[in-house]
């Protein structure tokens, strides 16, 4: 496997290298104003590939000449291909970071090699300044706050003195689950009724968040009221095991689930989830006129937030665009 990056990073290299040197000599009136490194984390879900599909438009649309690497959810791919394209000297670099630990010792040599940075989707942690110039995505805090906010208002609605939920978790360690779980919590926190009783890693994943439904009714029966699910995927992985055990989704249990792609749409529009908060992937405008600012030597904002919304049994759902992912 080691061998197989190796080769295929020399033989990136030296496209690059000789590349690199077409894009000097030429200089042609319709260059690409830029050459953009993106190393995509994978293709898990409709967002991620609707997120994929959106950069490459814009890409195109501002004219700006993209490189993109897909990691098939290994850090260790996204890792080798931010040096490749440290090597091929690419213009800027993005990246979703599949977790948010281990990108100290990479993005220090984009930094000493003088290529800017910009996250997409999710964020790093790290104790080092610099590394980075700005983090594209969503308020991943908020999302959790409304889906626990959707969540009383039904409580109210319903009447209910006791709601027990159970939480599908997004990829260990990413910025989404984390700050879905907390923000979550902290919006549910305040109200005696609410009682999580479990809550297992689905892994943003469809398979596993079948796998995981399966065995929270196993475990916990008739006493699960809510399933609080981070993605869409494993709210439609978890949906058949639902109905297999004889529940109604949507009455029986409550789904709530995050990202608003139409499949998901289409099933809440069937009353079979309850609420789905918006997590958009069409970033790949915003990123793209980040990349020219920082190319151009200009400052751009440290934290870039696109607008967001709930779906949900309260909403004239008919009314509804097409999602596009
Ligand atoms: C959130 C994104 C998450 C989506 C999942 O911005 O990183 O990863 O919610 C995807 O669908 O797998």
């Amino acid at each position: 496997m080691k061998k197989k990056w190796i080769c295929a990073l020399a033989a990136l290299m030296l496209l690059g290298l000789t590349a690199c040197e077409n894009r000097q000599e030429t200089g042609t009136k319709d260059a690409p104003k830029l050459l953009l490194g993106y190393s995509q984390l994978g293709s898990e879900s409709a967002f991620r590939i609707g997120a994929t599909r959106d950069t490459e438009e814009n890409a195109r649309k501002y004219g700006i000449s993209l490189m993109m690497e897909n990691a098939n959810q290994k850090q260790e791919n996204q890792i080798a291909a931010i040096r490749s394209f440290i090597a091929y000297r690419v213009d800027v670099i993005a990246f979703s970071p599949i977790v948010e630990d281990g990108w100290d010792a990479v993005l220090t040599e984009a930094k000493e090699a003088g290529i800017p940075v910009v996250l997409v989707d999710r964020a790093i942690r790290t104790e080092k300044e610099g590394l980075y110039a700005s983090m594209i995505g969503a308020d991943f805090y908020r999302e959790g706050r409304m889906a626990g906010e959707y969540l009383i208002r039904k409580a109210n609605d319903l009447g209910r003195d006791h709601l027990n939920i159970v939480e599908i978790r997004g990829t260990e360690d990413s910025t989404p689950m984390k700050q879905r779980r907390e923000g979550f919590r902290d919006a549910i926190a305040g109200d005696p009724r609410m009682q999580i009783l479990d809550s297992v890693n689905g892994d943003f994943l469809r398979s596993r968040g079948a796998e995981c439904m399966r065995e929270l009714l196993e475990k916990y029966g008739d006493q699960v009221d809510v399933v609080f699910s981070h993605n869409d995927e494993m709210t439609i992985g978890a949906l058949p095991e639902i109905e297999k055990a004889g529940y109604v989704p949507g009455r029986d249990i409550l789904l709530i689930s995050i990202d608003g792609g139409q499949e998901a749409i289409d099933i809440l529009k069937e009353g079979r989830i309850n609420c789905i908060v918006e997590c958009t992937p069409k970033l790949g405008a915003m990123l793209m006129e980040t990349a020219l600012k920082l190319a151009a030597g200009e400052t751009v904002e440290r934290e870039i937030h696109p607008e967001e919304r709930t779906f949900s049994d309260y909403d004239d759902l008919d009314a509804l665009e097409p999602r596009g992912y």
